[in-house]
């Protein structure tokens, strides 16, 4: 999809001196967005009342700004994926909630048959018209795209689930996407299904960014491909890749779901589920660097650090 302006629409925060800062990133440079209006673009938050008391989106608001402001803009260096960069990126949002999907693609369906004790609710699932829908935390259990991932000391196989997210503003509406690493414990949930939540929720047991691609940079149903790369000293250890054209279900049916009887509030993240489950006898270490790609949001890039009890 191409974009309807003049730069790529893709939010980013990071570190300003003690502070926190927003900015839009075109891939080869990033444009100080609190440095221009500090009271809409304070947070992601400021950004989203601003855009919806003006009845704008928020990519109408950044564009409008960028103009007015255009000989104030303040431009930082930041190449592809951060590489050689100073700019200390942080988690684009602070989640007062982050919810996840499960068993969205026929790779996540067949690995979790394979591994539970409890045979056939799986497929029931993958072909059920309510999706799997699961609370995974909050900010506190949440990295940005350089923090340290964990691992259980209780499990002795641990996986990262490279997953696109979508990131709800206000009323529910999604407002973008945004990478996502769902570590998981693959032993502790094939022992028991109704262990998911001690196999899911733990320190570190999320990762997201680095940016929030805005939904009309990208459509409500984007088709964006998927990469994760696991490195042990030094060396790959597991690659592979996938794409959300082979996901299931719809985004906004995910939405669609999420939301019943349950109004979520604005900045929280929901995962749609992995596509990409490493080979039955990968399981993550300590030390590992975790690199999830997310085509348009760029890379998150994690260390695995083995929780202790
Ligand atoms: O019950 C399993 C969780 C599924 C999941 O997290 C996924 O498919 O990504
Ligand atoms: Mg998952």
């Amino acid at each position: 999809m191409e974009s309807r302006y003049d730069r790529e629409m893709r939010i980013l925060r990071f570190k300003s001196g003690r502070n926190l800062h927003l900015g839009l990133w075109d891939g080869a440079s990033v444009v100080d967005l609190t440095a221009l209006d500090k009271s809409v673009f304070h947070s992601l938050n400021t950004l989203v009342s601003t855009a919806s008391k003006r009845h704008l989106g928020i990519d109408e608001v950044i564009a409008k700004m960028l103009s007015d402001g255009d000989n104030r803009l303040k431009r930082l260096e930041m190449k592809e994926n951060n590489h050689g960069s100073s700019l200390e990126l942080v988690i684009p949002v602070s989640p007062p909630e982050v919810w996840c999907c499960g068993v969205t693609y026929r790779r996540s369906q067949e690995a979790r048959e394979t591994e539970t004790s409890v045979r056939g609710i799986y497929d029931q699932v993958y072909n059920a018209a309510r999706p799997e829908v699961f609370f995974k935390g909050t900010a506190r259990h949440c990295v940005g795209p350089v923090g340290d991932i964990g691992i259980r000391g209780d499990s002795k196989w641990s996986v990262p689930e490279p997953e696109l997210a979508f990131v709800l503003g206000s009323e529910g509406k999604i407002i973008g996407f945004t990478g996502g690493n769902d570590v998981s414990s693959r032993d502790i949930e094939g022992e028991n299904p109704l262990y998911l939540t001690q196999a899911k929720t733990f320190t570190g047991s999320c990762a997201l960014g680095p940016s929030i691609v805005t939904l009309d940079e990208v459509g409500p149903e984007p088709k964006l491909g998927i990469e994760c790369e696991v490195y042990r000293t030094g060396k790959s250890v597991f690659k592979g890749s996938t794409s959300t054209s082979l996901m299931k279900r719809s985004v906004q049916e995910l939405r669609s779901y999420l939301l019943r009887y349950n109004p979520v509030p604005l900045g929280s993240v929901c995962l749609t589920g992995t596509g990409l489950v490493p080979p039955d006898d990968f399981s993550l270490e300590e030390g590992d660097i975790v690199e999830v790609k997310v085509e348009k949001i760029g890379a998150l890039k994690n260390r695995v650090r083995r929780l202790q009890a």
